[in-house]
């Protein structure tokens, strides 16, 4: 059994969609970024961690990427493993586009959120914003041409890069920042209507009470 620790309106959400997409039991400590729950897991603070019976992970893209290696790849399904094979070409693409994704897409949207409630008021720069919201439109317009035919980032198969980028997009959507429209958009419309997403998102909204 594993235990999330962090509040699902935050990168814990990842790990929690992954651990629905690979029918893995865990609970949900919804423990808010800095508390006292979240500094016991990472010095830093910073939320999601996973517990596991073998000791603690930190860090969305690291937990996804082990819970994909230990319990995805072929054995989860036509469309359920999260990854290409460890050590296969298909993978190393995999992962250049999960650090792209982070390096570009991610990097846009916590620049954006430290200045606009993470930073204290004092050293925040509005202007930056902005600047942000050209990165990430720019990020996933080249994201657009590298997927190609698709359907998804690295081909037939649902991976980590494409998770990672959904849930980028939600969070882009809460910050009001537009999506493309066509093709693309589309196929990140119909990544958050997953089975595996709604279950996530339902038993999310069973620890913090909100829909
Ligand atoms: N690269 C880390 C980033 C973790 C992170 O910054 N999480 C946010 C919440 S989504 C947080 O805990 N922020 C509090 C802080 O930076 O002090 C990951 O993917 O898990």
């Amino acid at each position: 059994m594993y235990t999330v620790i962090g509040h699902p309106r935050s990168r814990a959400m990842r790990v929690i969609w992954a651990l629905e997409e690979l029918g893995q039991p865990y609970r949900i400590e919804a423990a808010p970024p800095r508390s006292e729950v979240a500094r016991a897991h990472n010095i830093s603070g910073k939320i999601p961690s996973l517990v596991t019976p073998e000791g603690t992970i930190t860090d969305s893209v690291a937990i996804v990427t082990f819970l994909a290696d230990r319990h995805g790849g072929q054995d989860g399904g036509p469309d359920g493993g999260l990854t290409h094979p460890p050590g296969s070409i298909a993978r190393a693409r995999q992962d250049a586009l999960t650090n792209w994704i982070v390096a570009e897409v991610d990097a846009a949207l916590w620049t954006s959120s430290k200045h606009s409630f993470i930073l204290p008021a004092d050293q925040r720069v509005p202007a930056v914003r902005p600047v942000a919201e050209q990165e990430f439109a720019r990020a996933l317009d080249l994201l657009a041409r590298m997927r190609g035919d698709g359907p998804y980032l690295t081909g037939a198969r649902f991976t980590v890069p494409d998770l990672l980028l959904s849930h980028c997009a939600g969070w882009a959507l809460a910050q009001k920042w537009a999506l493309p429209g066509g093709a693309f958009g589309d196929y990140l419309k119909a990544m958050r209507l997953r089975p595996a997403m709604i279950r996530a998102l339902e038993r999310s909204s069973e620890v913090t009470g909100t829909s």
